[in-house]
């Protein structure tokens, strides 16, 4: 039976690293009382975090409905990861009107006000389609049939003033395939994604399954729009630009989802998690807006800690200058971005991000 392994490992992740929520919240008992499906369900996705016994969270779902069908498991890990105490509704707004009283005079959250040049503004969200499996469950055939849905749905886009641009699949004998060279090039200038195959938790939880099959990234003319293709979720949206106003990118995105969705049709979503992506970790939203900035004092002998430990409290992430799992720049440049993703707003997450960034300035300053 190949449950004896995985119920073993599970197990085994308890006592490895308490901390790891896939094992806190995996309850015997309730694994007992369900159906050989759901069972097998469940096992699927806890698969990541009993081979990784270092994995934070440890979880990934493998169909939009597994956090429905499995909610008595999902809905503690979800809860425990975003520290919400009572039941979870979570409500999409990106109007920033609602949220005027955070807003500078204006509306405008513009960096030069805190004291900064012209700044790297990313902000993505993480959307999949309601007829794929989430990602970890997907086939080879999935996999290439949703690249080549979405290569339809970017020909509309082709002629778009705004969004025109071109697409580039690392799909092997794709007409739209790159070079590893330019492929390398892409990631270097922060517009691709990682070799994913390098990533054992994703490796583990079949994320990263078939790579390089079906995997690509839309880019506008200008670079500042770009759609990644087949990565931890099937699509992430997003909107770069090296300026001072973080309403550019943020407003320019809202534009790109409410394109996206119309030429892709609905999106995955749940009625209480919002936006359904692979990763609990970024259910609600699916957010993440970031920027590179110097924090030269906070980062002082190369090391993240003390700016990952001032970063915390005031509910920012650290990244490095690659990404996740990636090293500071050795100038002293992190990545900063709000943590929350769930049961905050969209237009929560813009001001979060402005106020974040303020608070560690001077954070960095006193250092
Ligand atoms: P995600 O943001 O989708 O969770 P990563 O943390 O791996 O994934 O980042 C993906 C890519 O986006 C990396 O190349 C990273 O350097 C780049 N990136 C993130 N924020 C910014 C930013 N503000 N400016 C430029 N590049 C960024
Ligand atoms: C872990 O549990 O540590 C990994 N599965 C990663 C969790 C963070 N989420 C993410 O990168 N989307």
């Amino acid at each position: 039976d190949p449950s004896t392994k995985i119920l073993a490992q599970i197990e085994a992740g308890r006592t490895a690293n308490p901390d790891m929520l896939m094992s806190k919240y995996f309850d015997i008992k309730y694994y007992n009382s369900l159906s050989d499906t759901l069972k097998a369900r469940l096992l699927a996705c806890c698969k990541s975090g009993a081979e990784n016994h270092d994995s934070g969270v440890g979880v990934y779902a493998m169909q939009p409905s597994d956090y429905d069908d499995l909610k008595p498991y999902f809905d503690q890990v979800i809860r425990g990861y975003h520290k919400i105490p009572g039941e979870v509704k979570h409500i999409t707004n990106w109007d920033l009107s609602t949220v005027a009283d955070r807003l500078p005079p204006g509306g405008k959250l513009d960096l030069t006000k805190l004291g900064l040049g012209t700044t790297s503004m990313r902000v993505r969200v993480g959307r999949n389609l309601a007829n794929y499996p989430l990602p970890g469950a997907m086939t080879k055939d999935d996999r290439i049939n949703m690249e080549n849905d979405m290569i339809k749905v970017f020909k509309e886009l082709i002629e778009d003033p705004e969004f025109g641009g071109n697409y580039y699949s690392l799909t092997p004998g794709s007409p739209f395939e790159v070079s590893e060279k330019f492929y390398q090039h892409l990631v270097k200038s922060h517009i691709m994604f990682k070799d994913m195959a390098a990533d054992t938790y994703l490796a583990s939880a079949g994320i990263a399954s078939s790579w390089p099959f079906g995997r690509g990234c839309y880019v506008s003319a200008d670079k500042g729009f770009i759609v990644w293709v087949g990565e931890e979720d099937h699509l992430r949206i997003m909107c770069m630009k090296k300026a001072t106003v973080l309403n550019d990118v943020f407003d320019r995105l809202k534009g790109a989802c409410d394109t996206m969705e119309r030429i892709c049709g609905t999106f995955a979503h749940s009625k209480d998690y919002g936006y359904v992506t692979s990763c609990p970790t970024n259910l609600g939203t699916g957010m993440r807006a970031s920027v590179h900035i110097k924090i030269p004092k906070l980062t002082a002998g190369g090391s993240d800690k003390k700016a990952k430990a001032v970063a915390k409290p005031l509910g920012l992430s650290v990244r490095g200058m690659g990404g996740e799992h990636t090293p500071i720049g050795a100038d002293g440049t992190v990545d900063i971005s709000p943590s929350a993703r769930l049961q905050i707003q969209e237009a929560e997450i813009i001001c979060a991000l402005y106020e974040g960034i303020k608070n560690l300035m001077e954070e960095e300053k006193k250092a």
